[in-house]
C-alpha cells in the first residue's frame, strides 16, 4: 500500500515535471522560429534609422502671447509625432525606401508606390514643413528682415507692409487646412503661395524660404475661428535671422544649378521625358540613380534627416 502510494506520487511527479517541460518548450518553439524571419531586414540593419521627431528648439511657453503653450505641445508633441510615425510606417511597408530623404520622395511622388504614395505625401510633406517651421520661430523675434532678404522682399512686392499683407490675404483665403509660403521659384525670384493640407512647395520645383501653418490645429485653442488675427500675430514670433539663413542658401545653391535643371522640377518635361518610368517598381537604388532631377543639395539637410 505504501510502496504503491509511493509510486503514486512518483508517477504524478514525473508526469508534472514532464508537463511543465512540455508547456516552456511550447512557448519557446514559436519564438525561437519566429525570430529570424519576424525581424524586419531594417532593424538588423544598424545604417538604417527610422525618422525622428526633431526637439522643439526652446520652451512650450517661449512664444507666448502670441502661441500659447497648449497648443505648441499639442502641435509639436501630438500633431508632428504623429506624421513622423505614419511616415515611418509607410516606410517601412517599402523597405526599399529605407534611405531615401523625404525631400527626394516628395519631389516626385509618382515614384513612390501607389499603395503608400498618399501616405507618404501627407505625413512627409508635414513632418517637412513642421521641422521648418520650429526653426524659423523663435522667442523674442519678429521685426523685420534686413539685407538681401529685405531688399528682394522690397524689390519684389513693394515693400514689407505689402508683403505682409499679400502672405496673410493668401494665409487667410486658403481654404481648409493648408500652408501659406514665401518661396524662390526657378527663376530665383520670391513668389508667394499657399498649399493645401501637408502638400510643401518642393513638390513644385519651389524652395521654401518660410511658411505659417494655417491649420486649425495651430491656432485654434487661443484663435478659435479667428484666423486673421493668429495670421497677424505670427508676425511677432518670426525669427528672420533663420528665414534669412534659408534664403540665402536657397539663392546661393540656386545660381550654382542651371535654369533647365530647375525648371524640370515644376514642368511635365520630367515625366514626359521620363516616359514611363513612373511604372517602374521603385527600388532605392534605381532611385537614386534615375531621380537626378533637382540635386538633393538644393535643400537644406537639416530639412530632411533622412
Ligand atoms: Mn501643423
Amino acid at each position: 500500500m505504501r510502496k504503491s502510494l509511493q509510486q503514486q506520487i512518483s508517477f504524478f511527479l514525473v508526469t508534472g515535471i514532464a508537463f511543465l517541460i512540455f508547456l516552456v518548450s511550447c512557448q519557446e518553439m514559436p519564438q525561437a522560429q519566429q525570430s529570424p524571419s519576424a525581424t524586419p531586414p531594417s532593424q538588423t540593419d544598424p545604417t538604417i534609422v527610422p525618422v525622428q521627431l526633431p526637439p522643439l528648439p526652446y520652451n512650450y511657453d517661449a512664444l507666448e502671447p502670441y502661441i500659447d503653450a497648449e497648443t505648441m505641445m499639442v502641435h509639436h508633441d501630438r500633431h508632428h509625432a504623429t506624421y513622423v510615425d505614419r511616415l515611418n510606417e509607410a516606410i517601412q511597408q517599402n523597405p526599399d525606401l529605407q534611405g531615401v530623404s523625404v525631400v527626394t520622395m516628395l519631389q516626385d511622388l509618382n515614384r513612390v508606390p501607389e499603395a503608400i504614395r498618399t501616405a507618404i505625401r501627407n505625413n512627409g510633406g508635414g513632418h517637412l514643413n513642421h521641422t521648418m517651421f520650429w526653426q524659423i520661430m523663435a522667442p523674442n523675434a519678429g521685426g523685420q528682415p534686413t539685407g538681401a532678404l529685405a531688399e528682394a522682399i522690397n524689390s519684389t512686392f513693394g515693400n514689407f507692409d505689402t508683403f505682409k499683407q499679400q502672405f496673410n490675404q493668401a494665409g487667410s483665403s486658403r481654404f481648409g487646412s493648408g500652408w501659406v509660403w514665401l518661396v524662390l521659384n526657378s527663376q530665383g525670384q520670391l513668389q508667394i503661395v499657399s498649399t493645401a493640407n501637408q502638400d510643401s512647395p518642393i513638390m513644385d520645383g519651389l524652395y521654401p524660404v518660410m511658411g505659417n501653418d494655417v491649420w486649425e490645429h495651430a491656432y485654434y485653442l487661443k484663435y478659435q475661428n479667428r484666423r486673421v488675427e493668429y495670421l497677424d500675430n505670427w508676425w511677432n514670433v518670426v525669427n528672420w535671422t533663420e528665414v534669412d539663413r534659408r534664403f540665402t542658401q536657397a539663392k546661393g545653391l540656386q545660381a550654382q544649378l542651371s535654369t533647365r535643371r530647375l525648371q524640370a522640377v515644376s514642368s511635365q518635361e520630367f515625366r514626359q521625358a521620363n516616359g514611363t518610368a513612373e511604372r517602374l517598381p521603385i527600388t532605392c537604388a534605381y532611385y537614386q540613380q534615375q531621380s537626378p532631377v533637382v540635386p538633393s543639395q538644393l535643400f537644406d539637410p537639416t530639412d530632411h534627416p533622412l
